[in-house]
């Protein structure tokens, strides 16, 4: 039974980890997030009543407040996910990737270290400072290959290229100060509670209410995709079981073009929403992204043979689960697209104080 720090637990996958972690062990969980637009607390409304819960409402760039947030809480790991995660956004906007990316896991490592520094014999040595990172740090491979944990860092976008500085604090910090890490660079997470900003919830969304599918340039551009729950396991498993200091990259083998993923959602739209079919008609080309990585395939080969880890979904057992949690989840969508979902804690404590 452990106590874990999950930064960014009100985000996608943070989320996804967070409900795992109350679901199926019997750790406790401080949910570390400041609650920009991608922090949801109804993607927890499922744990949030649990004992072994807790949310602290904290920017990780606020160096007293994660101080006071490892003094009193005493963890015995922390999984670092808070992220500024969105690569359009981060073209149109780089400071706030700049600042919650690089100066941000900073200040966290700074608040590991003090922390570990002081705790003793056992707990010392049992500490953890898991870092989540993306394939996207590798940059942007050709037709033939896949990125190893030994593929030189080349990011492309400023997303990427901050996701790359907070790797390579987290390494510093390992092999100057000792600091006990692991770091994870995984694939394309798809799967519920994703912010309709991203791809695939984008797509579903649009299609369901027969609005324009915007792909990019001519949608051949590659990722990778795997199912959110397995990535979620994964870390897991790298958190109990990965060496220090060691990276492991977390990918599903399901290569697909963008086009390819649009055109299976609109094949599975049109057998269960079949209202709106053909969906495939309102494909629309738009405007390609600026500096538009062509493909990201990982070698999963490490995690699957020391670790032992496989995922459970395919992309087409995934992905059909994922069309059919947006169409049944309406309350969740209608919150997140009506932007309700950021007055989760005012209507939540007021409905508590009245009953
Ligand atoms: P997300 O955007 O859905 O969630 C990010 C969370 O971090 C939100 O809850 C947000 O409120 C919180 N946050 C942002 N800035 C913060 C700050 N300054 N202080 C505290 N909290 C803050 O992101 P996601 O898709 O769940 O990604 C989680 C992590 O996994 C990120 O580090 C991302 O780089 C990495 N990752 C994502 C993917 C993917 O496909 N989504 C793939 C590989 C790695
Ligand atoms: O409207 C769109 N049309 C389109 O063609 C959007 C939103 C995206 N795309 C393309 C761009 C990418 O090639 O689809 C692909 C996937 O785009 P995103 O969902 O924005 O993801 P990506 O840019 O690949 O980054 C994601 O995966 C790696 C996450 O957002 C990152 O946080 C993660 O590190």
């Amino acid at each position: 039974m452990k106590k874990i720090i999950v930064t960014g637990g009100a985000g996608f996958i943070g989320s996804a980890v967070v409900r795992q972690l109350i679901g199926e062990t019997d750790h406790t969980v401080i949910n570390l997030d400041k609650l920009t637009y991608a922090g949801n607390l109804t993607s927890l409304a499922s744990v949030s009543d649990s004992p072994r819960y807790c949310f602290e409402q904290v920017d990780i760039c606020d160096a007293a407040e994660v101080a006071r947030v490892f003094r009193e809480h005493q963890p015995d790991a922390i999984m670092h996910l808070a992220a500024e995660s969105h690569v359009d956004r981060s073209i149109t906007g780089p400071a706030d990737f700049i600042e919650t990316n690089i100066v941000g896991t900073y200040t966290l490592l700074e608040a590991a270290r003090s922390y570990w520094n002081g705790l003793d014999g056992l707990r010392k040595a049992a500490f953890r400072f898991h870092h989540i990172s993306t394939d996207e740090v590798y940059g942007s491979l050709g037709d033939e290959g896949f990125f190893t944990e030994d593929t030189a860092y080349e990011p492309n976008s400023p997303y990427s290229a901050s996701k790359a500085s907070s790797d390579h604090l987290v390494r510093a910090w390992h092999h100057t100060y000792g600091l006990p890490v692991v770091t994870t660079n995984c694939s394309n997470n798809y799967g519920p509670y994703h912010f309709p900003e991203k791809l695939i919830p984008l797509m579903i969304l649009n299609a369901v209410s027969g609005k324009p599918l915007p792909i990019y340039g001519k949608g051949d551009n590659i990722r990778d995709w795997l199912y959110v729950d397995d990535h979620a396991r994964a870390l897991r498993l790298v958190l109990e079981r990965g060496k220090l200091g060691e990276t492991y990259n977390i990918g599903g083998w399901n290569e697909k073009t963008n086009l390819e993923v649009v055109d299976t959602i609109c094949a599975i739209l049109d057998e269960l929403h079949p209202q709106g079919a053909p969906h495939a008609r309102l494909k629309t080309y738009v405007q390609d992204r600026p500096g538009h990585d062509k493909r990201y395939a990982i070698d999963a080969s490490k995690i699957e043979r020391d670790l032992g880890w496989k995922p459970q979904e395919t992309f087409e057992t995934g992905l059909r689960k994922t069309v059919e949690w947006y169409l049944s989840n309406t309350d969740w969508v209608n919150g997140v697209l009506s932007g309700d979902y950021q007055n989760w804690i005012s209507q939540n404590y007021s409905q508590r104080s009245e009953a």
